[in-house]
């Protein structure tokens, strides 16, 4: 009987997109981090970086560089720097829209159940995760957080199957 079980090897670039995911302060202080990483993990993504820190203002600014002139600024620099937050680098194919997709829209009221925000979720500021939204956007995120040297690559057991 020939096996007919061997997995064919993808070798395509878009399996090592990264991207970079937050744990928010409420994310924290509900204690929802482990279960939102589990979701990313189940899916197949691989957990590269990871630092739990306390935001500075100075750093929340320019993550949030985009959103300068807008009137939630402050307090959105006020809640990301509230409590510490757990600062990730995820990889895998598609990894940025597949995270996104994961954690629902940026309204926890519009996002559907079985999301990180539709289950999760119900006011606009603490919507408990934060990830990148385009590749570009992840790597001027990665930069701000993590160095060359805080990256870890490994290979997952079922790696052949992602
Ligand atoms: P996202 O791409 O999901 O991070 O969403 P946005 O860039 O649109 O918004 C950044 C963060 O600002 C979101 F997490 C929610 C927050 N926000 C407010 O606190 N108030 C607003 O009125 C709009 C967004």
């Amino acid at each position: 009987m020939s096996d007919n079980t061997q997995p064919v090897p993808s070798k395509d670039a878009a399996r090592k997109e990264r991207t970079f995911v937050m744990i928010k302060p409420d994310g924290m202080r509900r204690g929802l981090a482990g279960q939102v990483l589990s979701r990313y993990e189940a899916k197949g993504l691989k957990l590269v970086a990871a630092r739990l820190m306390r935001i500075s203002p100075e750093l929340a600014k320019r993550h949030y560089e985009e959103h300068k002139e807008k009137p939630f600024f402050p307090e959105l620099v006020r809640f990301i720097t509230s409590s510490p937050v757990l600062v990730m680098a995820l990889e895998g194919r598609n990894a940025v829209q597949v995270v996104r997709a994961i954690n629902g829209a940026t309204k926890p009221w519009e996002a559907l159940p079985g999301t990180v925000r539709g289950d999760l979720a119900l006011a606009l500021t603490p919507n408990v995760v934060h990830a990148s939204d385009s590749v570009p956007t992840a790597q001027r995120e990665l930069a701000l957080y993590f160095q060359e040297s805080d990256y870890h690559p490994y290979d997952r057991t079922d790696e052949e199957y992602l």
